[in-house]
C-alpha cells in the first residue's frame, strides 16, 4: 500500500467523524489517547491503534486519526546546556521539601530493560541514555553511577561539571552516601522505582551517615512540564497457535502454584510474566512486545489486572473473559489492602518497594519470592519450541542473505557499521511474522567490536575495513519466536594467526556447551566453565555471562536461568531457551563472539543411571570458516561444526535465492583437521 497521508482537517472535522461513527469519545479524549500512543513504541503503520478509538473505524476516520497522530509527534531536542536549568529546578524542589537530595534511577516501575518515554527521567535530567544507571542529586553536589559498559558513554553525554562520574560496583552509591550525607539530613526516593533490596541497602548507608532515607513523590515528575503520558499501545491477544496453552489453563495452573505456596495471591509486577500469563502482547516499550501493567494472581486462578482500559483492543477484552477483572492502575493499592492478613507472594528483586510497604502496612504476610509465572514462562511448551524453530529459520535466512551480501560488499571498503546493521534489519523485515528487532543491533568493526555493548551511532559510525574483524550481534521479534545471534566475520577473509587462535578458542567453548550432557538439577553456573576453558588455558577470559534466558515473542533477556560465573541456583529444565555466547575482546584491537540460541532437551544416554539433559541448537546461520584454525580442534569438534553447517545448508537452501544458496554452499563446506585433507 502506498503512503498516502491525509492532512489533519482540525478538531471540528474529527468531532463530526467521531459522531458519525457513533463513538462517545470527545476530541480531548482522542488527543489524550493519541498522546499515549505516541508515548509508546507503536510504529507508524501499526494497524491496531485506530481500533482503540473505534472497533471498526471508517477509512475517513482512520486517515484523520493517523494525520492527528503525525501532528502530535515530537522529540526531546535538549542539549547538555539545557540540563543545567533542569538540575537547578530539581534543587529548588529539594529545598521546598526540606530534602538534602533525591535519587533518579534509570529504572521504571517494572525494573524493565526498556522503559517508555515517560520513565526516561534519568535521560531527561542528565542526558544519559544507557540502559542502567542512577543519579544522586544533592543540594551542593551530584553523582552519576554507571557500570563498566557505560564509563565512556557517561562522559560524552553527562556534564562533568555538574556530576561526578562513579563506577556503580567499584564506587557504589552506598559508599558515596556515607561520605556525602550529614547527620540529620533526609534523602528522598521514589518507592515505585526501587526494589526493596535496593532500598534496604541504601537506607543502611543513610543510617551509617546519621541521615535517613524517605519515600516521596517523584521530584522529576514535579518539574518535568511536558513529561509524556504513560504509554497506550494497543494490547492484542497472542495467538493460541503460538502460545501453545490457553490463558485460562495458565491461570488455573499458576493459581494452583500460588495455593501450593500457601499464599492467597501473588503480585505480578513484571510485564513479561503478565503478558505470558494472559496471552497478551503490546508495544508500550521498544524491542519487547510488552503491555505495561500490574496484576494480582489469586489462589483460585482469578486475576485482577491493573491496566489502563483504553489500551485494550476488543479482541484482547474478549480473550480475557470473566475471570480477569480489569481495574484502573491507581487501584492497585486498594487491591493490596484487600489482602490484609493474608499471605502474599512478591518478588524482592523486581517488585517496587512501594508494594512491600503497602502490603506490610496492610499487615499482609509477605513471602519474598518470584511470581510463579517466571519459571513456568521459561520452560517453553512444544508449540513455543516449534514456533521458535520456524522463527529461527526465517531469521537464519535473513542473516545468511546479509552475510552473503557482506562478503561481497565489505571487502570493497566504504561500508559502515550503521549501513551494515540497517541492511540486516531490512532483510529481517522481509520475513513473515516480523514485528521488531529484539534489541538494538551491536555492529562493531575492528576496535569497536571489543566494546561489548557497543551501539553504533552517527558519531561513532566506523567504516568496516578489509583486514579487520567485524562483530554483529542482533535479533528480532517474530510472532512465533524471539531470536538473538552473534557472528564474527574476517572482512576480506585473511585474519591474523592470533585472531584465528582466539576465534577458535571461543568456538571450542561454544561447541563444548552445545555438546554438554548433564544430570537433571544442574545449574547454568555449573556449566559456565565449559565455555571458558579453552580461553582459560591460554590465560584469557571474557567479562560477560555465557548465556541468558530468551522469551517466546517476549524479552530477549529473561530469567530465572542463566549461564554465568555468578552463582545461580536455578536448574536448567527442558524447554528453557538460553544463549550460548562466549567471546573474546582485545581492547583497541578487535572483538569476537559466537552466539547461538540453544534449548534444553532430555537426552537418552545409553547406560545412564540418572535422567540426563543436553542442548539442541536453534540458531541456523553459518560460522565464518576463515577464522577457524582446524589444528586447534578435536575430531569431535570438527564433527560438530560440519554437522551444524550441513544442517544450516539443508534447512536454509530452500529459503534462499540461487546466488545466496551458492554462497552458503561454499561457506558451509566440511572442513578437516589437516588442511590438505579438506574438501
Ligand atoms: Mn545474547
Amino acid at each position: 500500500m502506498s503512503e498516502c497521508r491525509a492532512t489533519y482537517q482540525g478538531d471540528d472535522a474529527l468531532a463530526r467523524l467521531l459522531g458519525k461513527t457513533g463513538v462517545s469519545l470527545t476530541v480531548a479524549d482522542v488527543r489524550a489517547l493519541v498522546a499515549g500512543v505516541n508515548a509508546a513504541a507503536v510504529p507508524g503503520d501499526d494497524a491496531d491503534w485506530p481500533k482503540l478509538v473505534a472497533a471498526e473505524p471508517s477509512p475517513a476516520l482512520e486517515a484523520q486519526l493517523r494525520a492527528l497522530r503525525a501532528t502530535m509527534e515530537e522529540a526531546d531536542p535538549a542539549t547538555k546546556a539545557d540540563r543545567a536549568p533542569r538540575i537547578a529546578a530539581l534543587r529548588a524542589e529539594l529545598a521546598k521539601r526540606r530534602l538534602v537530595g533525591f535519587l533518579i534511577p534509570r529504572a521504571d516501575e517494572h525494573q524493565g530493560e526498556y522503559v517508555p518515554p515517560r520513565a526516561m527521567r534519568l535521560a531527561w535530567l542528565t542526558g544519559f541514555t544507557g540502559s542502567a544507571g542512577l543519579a544522586c542529586v544533592l543540594a551542593d553536589r551530584a553523582a552519576m553511577f554507571v557500570d563498566g559498559r557505560y564509563t565512556l558513554q557517561v562522559r560524552s553525554q553527562v556534564d562533568g561539571g555538574a556530576f561526578e562520574y562513579r563506577h556503580s560496583s567499584e564506587q557504589p552509591l552506598d559508599a558515596w552516601l556515607v561520605g556525602a550525607l550529614k547527620p540529620g539530613e533526609t534523602l528522598g526516593y521514589d518507592p515505585w522505582l526501587h526494589t526493596i533490596e535496593e532500598v534496604t541497602r541504601i537506607s543502611a548507608a543513610c543510617t551509617r551517615a546519621g541521615a535517613k532515607l524517605s519515600a516521596v513523590d517523584n521530584l522529576v515528575d514535579a518539574i518535568w512540564k511536558d513529561q509524556p503520558p504513560p504509554p497506550l499501545a494497543p494490547v492484542i491477544p497472542h495467538d493460541l497457535a503460538f502460545a501453545g496453552e490457553a490463558a485460562d489453563e495458565k491461570r488455573r495452573r499458576m493459581g494452583e502454584a500460588v495455593a501450593k505456596a500457601g499464599a492467597a495471591a501473588a503480585v505480578i509486577t513484571q510485564p513479561d510474566s503478565l503478558a505470558w500469563l494472559l496471552n497478551l502482547r503490546g508495544r508500550d516499550v521498544s524491542r519487547t512486545p510488552l503491555p505495561l501493567g500490574f496484576a494480582l494472581l489469586k489462589e483460585d486462578g482469578a486475576v485482577d489486572l491493573y491496566m489502563d482500559r483504553r489500551k485494550l483492543t476488543p479482541a484482547a477484552r474478549m480473550q480475557m473473559g470473566n475471570h480477569v477483572r480489569l481495574r484502573e492502575p491507581e487501584e492497585l493499592g486498594d487491591g493490596l489492602d484487600e489482602l490484609a492478613g493474608r499471605r502474599v507472594i512478591a518478588d524482592p528483586r523486581s517488585a517496587p518497594s512501594w508494594v512491600f510497604q503497602r502490603l506490610e502496612k496492610a499487615r499482609a504476610d509477605v513471602v519474598r519470592a518470584p511470581d510463579p509465572c517466571q519459571l513456568a514462562k521459561a520452560c517453553k511448551n512444544p508449540a513455543e519450541i516449534a514456533g521458535t524453530k520456524l522463527a529461527h529459520l526465517r531469521d537464519g535466512a535473513a542473516v545468511t542473505r546479509f552475510l552473503s551480501w557482506l562478503a561481497k560488499s565489505a571487502p570493497k571498503g566504504g561500508l559502515t557499521e550503521v549501513a551494515a546493521s540497517d541492511r540486516l534489519e531490512s532483510f529481517r523485515r522481509d520475513g513473515e511474522r516480523f514485528r521488531d528487532l529484539s534489541f538494538d543491533s551491536i555492529s562493531g568493526a575492528g576496535p569497536n567490536g571489543a566494546i561489548v555493548h557497543y551501539k553504533a551511532t552517527p558519531e561513532t559510525d566506523r567504516a568496516i575495513k578489509p583486514g579487520e574483524l567485524y562483530l554483529i550481534d542482533s535479533g528480532a521479534q517474530y510472532l512465533d519466536g524471539t531470536t538473538d545471534i552473534t557472528r564474527t566475520i574476517a572482512v576480506g577473509g585473511r585474519p591474523t594467526a592470533e585472531e584465528r587462535d582466539r576465534f577458535t578458542r571461543v568456538l571450542k567453548g561454544h561447541i563444548a556447551l552445545a555438546l554438554a550432557r548433564f544430570p537433571a538439577g544442574t545449574t547454568g553456573s555449573q556449566l559456565d566453565a565449559l565455555a571458558r576453558l579453552p580461553l582459560w588455558q591460554a590465560g584469557l577470559d571474557y567479562d560477560h555471562g555465557t548465556g541468558h534466558g530468551v522469551g517466546s515473542y517476549l524479552s530477549v533477556h529473561e530469567g530465572p536461568q542463566r549461564i554465568s560465573k555468578l552463582p545461580n541456583t536455578q536448574a536448567l529444565m527442558p524447554g528453557m531457551i538460553v544463549s550460548n555466547e562466549p567471546g573474546y575482546y582485545k581492547t583497541d584491537g578487535y572483538g569476537i563472539r559466537v552466539e547461538n540460541l540453544i534449548t534444553v532437551v532430555p537426552l537418552e544416554v545409553p547406560g545412564a543411571e540418572r535422567p540426563m539433559l543436553g542442548f539442541e541448537t536453534l540458531t541456523c546461520a553459518p560460522i565464518d570458516l576463515a577464522l577457524v584454525e582446524p589444528s586447534l580442534l578435536t575430531q569431535a569438534e570438527i564433527d560438530w561444526l560440519n554437522a551444524y553447517h550441513r544442517r544450516v545448508r539443508e534447512m536454509l537452501t530452500p529459503e534462499l535465492d540461487r546466488e545466496t544458496a551458492a554462497w552458503l554452499a561454499e561457506a558451509t563446506k566440511p572442513i578437516a583437521r589437516r588442511a590438505e585433507a579438506a574438501d
